[in-house]
């Protein structure tokens, strides 16, 4: 393809597909991400929040939130004539743990969205992932009135492995997301040809 025109008689490309979980906390922005990028209508398995949901529910630093994501998201983005990622995000609270498996099966790698608000939401997450060999990059969803800190200071309070990437990113954004989402295929492309050298060599 030069500028929009397809060259005559070259086959079309059948694009790689590859999925991608988006997890983190609860509230962090999940479902933001994936709407942000998406570029088929995101399918979103929102609930209101309840009254009676309030005792679990902690939404302080996003008060503005009404919904939560009870099942999935599910989005699909093209990164490249010849890569498509279909995107999965997970929901946030703890009471729907059993879906994680479902959803993390044949994953090439997630996103881990972080808050550095609530940090310790997305422990779990972090676990879940390191203890399934699963490749992940930390993304840190810069809120406003958030305070900004190194990537390096976050990497450090969730005891990241070296190599784990971790980039500061606006879920809003489809730029920034678009930038998350090509560093987990590169580090997830990375750690496969890893473990292949490991295993041949
Ligand atoms: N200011 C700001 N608000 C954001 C950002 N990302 C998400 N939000 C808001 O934060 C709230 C939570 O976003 P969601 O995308 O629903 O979070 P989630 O992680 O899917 O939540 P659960 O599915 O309930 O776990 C929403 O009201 C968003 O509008 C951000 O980068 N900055
Ligand atoms: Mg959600």
């Amino acid at each position: 393809m030069i500028f929009g025109r397809t060259e005559r008689g070259k086959a079309p490309v059948e694009p790689v597909t590859l999925k991608i979980l988006v997890a983190g906390g609860f509230g962090v922005g999940k479902t933001t991400l994936v709407g942000a990028v998406s570029e088929i209508k995101p399918l979103r398995t929102e609930e209101l929040l309840t009254e009676a949901g309030r005792p679990v529910d902690d939404t302080s630093g996003v008060e503005g939130k009404h919904t939560t994501t009870v099942a999935m998201d599910f989005g699909r983005i093209t990164l490249r004539e010849d890569l498509v990622l279909y995107l999965f995000g997970t929901p946030g609270q703890d009471r729907f743990w059993f879906l994680w498996d479902e959803l993390a099966t044949g994953a090439l790698g997630a996103v881990v969205l972080a808050d550095t608000r609530r940090l310790e939401d997305c422990f779990a997450a972090v676990d879940y992932f390191e203890r399934r060999s699963i490749p992940f990059v930390v993304g840190v969803n810069c809120f406003e009135g958030a305070s900004r800190y190194p990537v390096e200071d976050v990497r450090q309070a969730l005891d990241l492995d070296a190599a784990v990437p971790v980039v500061l990113c606006d879920a809003r954004g489809r730029e920034s997301v678009k930038e998350v989402l090509i560093e987990v295929v590169q580090h997830a492309m990375a750690y496969a040809a890893g473990r292949r050298h490991t295993v041949t060599g």
